[in-house]
This record gives structure tokens, sequence and C-alpha cells, in this order.
């Protein structure tokens, strides 16, 4: 359904493709955004706000719903991409082996990833996964933000204090509070989308 964004107009948007093993990668080379986090921290979520649309990416209250690397095509030029979360437990060790295998051999040999959006509840301190996820980013020299997602939870100051620890934890990286409910943060992600698309790496 196309939507008009403050920022950039969808005009399109449609899954292009749910991908379990790395040969069946998109061998297109659109840039790539994508949304990094742990198991139902909300990836999905903001996806489907950035878009306003309700159903795209598909939501859970059970953690561990996204299985693949989805692949959205916007307006035909770039792709969101959505990835399982990580750090659920509950899935059996033999399958978090395999995404695993599957999300590092991703992130590893992607030249077009313009922009990693790395997601964190606004409630909670950041775990040791995503301190992870942010040295694994650091190392590979991949440009990121911050989100700090349901911040609709918390109160303004709540807020405040969340985006001030978020800053001392990932200094000299923009965090963005965000809310895939009432739409906090929308437009300024899209604005870091935005400059991430214009560098001429992912043109
Ligand atoms: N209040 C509130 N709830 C949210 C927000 N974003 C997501 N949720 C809820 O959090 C749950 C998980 O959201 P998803 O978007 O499926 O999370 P995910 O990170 O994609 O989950 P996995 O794919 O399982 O890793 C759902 O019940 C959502 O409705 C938000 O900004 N505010
Ligand atoms: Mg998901």
């Amino acid at each position: 359904m196309p939507s008009l964004t403050a920022i950039m107009k969808i005009v399109s948007a449609r899954l292009h493709a749910s991908v379990y093993r790395l040969e069946d990668l998109p061998q297109d080379e659109k840039p790539e955004i994508v949304f990094l986090g742990r198991s139902n921290v909300g990836k999905s979520s903001v996806i489907n706000s950035l878009l306003r649309m309700r159903h795209l990416a598909r939501i859970s209250s059970t953690p561990g719903r996204t299985r693949g690397v989805y692949f959205y095509a916007i307006n035909e030029r770039f792709y969101f991409v959505d990835l399982p979360g990580y750090g659920y437990a509950e899935v059996p060790r033999s399958l978090r082996r395999a995404w695993q295998r599957l999300i590092e051999g991703y992130l590893e040999n992607r030249p077009q990833i313009c922009l990693s959006l790395l997601i964190v509840d606004a409630r909670h301190e950041p775990t040791p996964l995503d301190l992870q996820m942010r040295e694994w980013l650091e190392a590979h020299r991949r440009p990121y933000v911050i989100l700090l997602t349901k911040a609709d939870k918390l109160s303004a100051s709540e807020v405040k204090c969340s985006v001030e620890r978020a800053a001392r934890v990932f200094p000299m990286v923009t965090v963005i509070p965000y809310s895939a409910r009432t739409g906090l943060g929308r437009e300024q992600v899209w604005r870091e989308i935005e400059k991430a698309l214009a560098c001429p790496a992912s043109r």
C-alpha cells in the first residue's frame, strides 16, 4: 500500500526474498539497511512503523518469530533487511547455530549494507549481546545508529535517562528514542537512512 512519509515518499514496499541459506541471498547489489537486535525487541515493528504499514514484516509476542533473513524492497531502490533476533535461549541449539552462521555469513560479506540500526529496548540496559554486536560493527567499520525502542512505555524523563545511559554505553554514536506505537523518532531515522543511501558506496 503506498504511503507518504515526511521525508521519503514510499511508493512501494514488498517482501522480495526470505532467505534461509547464504547461497540464496539476493545478487542484485541494491543498498541495504539492516535491522539488528535481540529477539522480541521490536525489529519487525520498527520496519512496519517506518513504512506506516501494519502487516508487512511479521510481528509476534512470541520471541524467535523471525527465522530467516527477510529482504523488503523499498521503492525498488533499496532493501530493508529484517534479521532473526539474538539471545533467545528457547531456540534449539542447532537452530541457533544455523542462525548464527546465516547472520554472520550475511553481515561479513555484504558491502552493500550501508547502515545498520541496532535496536535496544529503551527500558533496559543494553545486554551483553548488544555490546558484542556493537563490537562486531565497530571491528568491521560498519556505520550504525542505536534505536531505543518501546519508548512509549516510559515517561518523558525516563526516556531522557535512557538516552543518556545509551550515550554513555555507545559514545560517539547517534542514539534515537523510538516508538513503533506512537511514531516517535520516525523522521530522525528516515533522515539517517537517507543520509546513508546518499553515500557514494551505496549508489
Ligand atoms: N509498546 C510497544 N510495543 C512494541 C513496540 N515495538 C514492538 N512492540 C511489541 O513487541 C513485541 C515484539 O515485536 P516484534 O516487532 O515482533 O519484535 P522482533 O524484534 O521483530 O522479534 P523477533 O523477530 O522474534 O526477534 C510485539 O508484541 C510488539 O507489538 C513499541 O514501540 N512499543
Ligand atoms: Mg521480527
